[in-house]
Formats: structure tokens, C-alpha cells, sequence
């Protein structure tokens, strides 16, 4: 049986919930989060989606051609965020100009290290690092100001087709993988679940 991003889940139900369930979410539901610890994830996520838009490049770069297209479509959907981040940070005053804490940093290691990864390996990092997001975003349910349309911007309708896209292009990457190529799959899901429920973390431990 062939690796799924379904089974993937199926099998990691603990690790994915530690990524798409955490106190920083349902603080912006609540409208319990202190807005410099907003603040403090929404400067970090800019620099992280810069080096991810990157990575989306990379994927491109090795992705066979029916998959050209979805590819495409995340990356211009990617110049859009990278402005309204840059948007959102000149509303609230953040200098983005930040270093970048040591969750976002490891984060963006892990991205540049997919790089030699076969297809099917980074098909799967690519499509769990947004289903993180899509989930995440969604599960408290609808968000109050001000933070409604960042929860939008991930959670919409729109943007889960895209995720729904992106699962079927790693499965049908897999579907033909070895089992050695299997397993760094696996392991790169586990990675950027972890990577996920740091990444959370740090707003309210700004020192990590
Ligand atoms: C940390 N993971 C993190 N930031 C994001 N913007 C996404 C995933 C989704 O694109």
C-alpha cells in the first residue's frame, strides 16, 4: 500500500493535532491573545513565507508537468500574501526588518534542506505545510476582528481546493514512490508537524 496523505494522518493523529490545535488560535478566537504576541508571530510568519515562496519555486522546479499548473497558482497566490503581510505589518507598525527567532530559523532550514529531495518528498512537505494552516485557521471557527481576515486567508473555501490540489498531486507522486523515497516522506511530514507546533509556540515565548 503506497503512502497517502490520508494515511499520513490517519497515523500521526497526535503530532497533527500538536500542529493545527494550539492556545495562540483559539487566543485569536477568544480574543484573548495579547497583540504583541500577534505581533510577534505575524513578523516571523513574513519571513517564513518568504523562504517558503522560495521553496514553492523549488517544488516547481521538479514538479512533472500536470502539476505546473496548481504550482503556479500557489505562487501567485503567494506574491499576493507576501504584500499584504508587508500591508498588515505597516498598519500595526512592525518593523520587519526583525531577525528571525530560532523556531522560524530551524523552520526555514528544514525548507532549504528538502531541496535535493526526491518529487514525491517535497510534493508531501508542500502540501502538509498549507494543510497545516488551512486547518488550524478553521478549526476554532469563525474569528472575530481584527482577526477575521487572517483566518480568511487561509480557512477559505478557495484556498482548501487548493490544499484538496495539492494532496492529489503528492498521493499521485507516491503512488509510484520506493519505499525508501516512502519513508522521507513520512518523515518530512513528522517534521513540519513539529515544526508546526513550535512555530505556534513562539509568540509567546519570543525568545525561542
Ligand atoms: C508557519 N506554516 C507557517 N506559516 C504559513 N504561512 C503556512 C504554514 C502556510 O502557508
Amino acid at each position: 500500500m503506497p503512502l497517502t496523505c490520508k494515511s499520513l494522518l490517519q497515523t500521526h493523529t497526535e503530532a497533527w493535532q500538536r500542529a493545527t490545535v494550539h492556545p495562540f488560535l483559539t487566543g485569536c478566537q477568544q480574543g484573548t491573545l495579547q497583540p504583541s504576541q500577534f505581533n510577534t508571530w505575524l513578523v516571523q510568519d513574513y519571513l517564513f513565507v518568504k523562504d517558503f515562496t522560495r521553496m514553492v519555486g523549488r517544488v516547481l522546479a521538479a514538479a512533472p508537468d500536470p502539476h505546473l499548473d496548481a504550482l503556479l497558482a500557489g505562487l501567485v497566490a503567494l506574491k499576493d500574501e507576501l504584500l499584504w503581510f508587508q500591508a498588515k505589518a505597516t498598519e500595526r507598525q512592525l518593523d520587519l526588518n526583525t531577525p528571525r527567532q530560532g523556531s522560524c530559523e530551524r523552520y526555514c532550514e528544514f525548507l532549504a534542506s528538502l531541496a535535493p529531495a526526491p518529487y514525491p518528498v517535497q510534493a508531501t512537505a508542500l502540501w502538509a505545510i498549507e494543510y497545516a494552516y488551512n486547518q488550524g485557521w478553521q478549526l476554532p471557527g469563525p474569528m472575530p476582528a481584527p482577526y477575521t481576515e487572517f483566518a480568511d486567508r487561509w480557512g477559505n473555501p478557495g484556498f482548501t481546493d487548493y490544499v484538496n490540489l495539492l494532496a492529489a498531486q503528492a498521493d499521485g507522486a507516491l503512488a509510484t514512490a520506493n519505499e525508501s523515497t516512502q519513508t522521507q516522506a513520512e518523515r518530512a511530514f513528522l517534521r513540519v508537524a513539529e515544526l508546526e507546533a513550535a512555530f505556534w509556540q513562539m509568540a509567546f515565548t519570543p525568545e525561542d
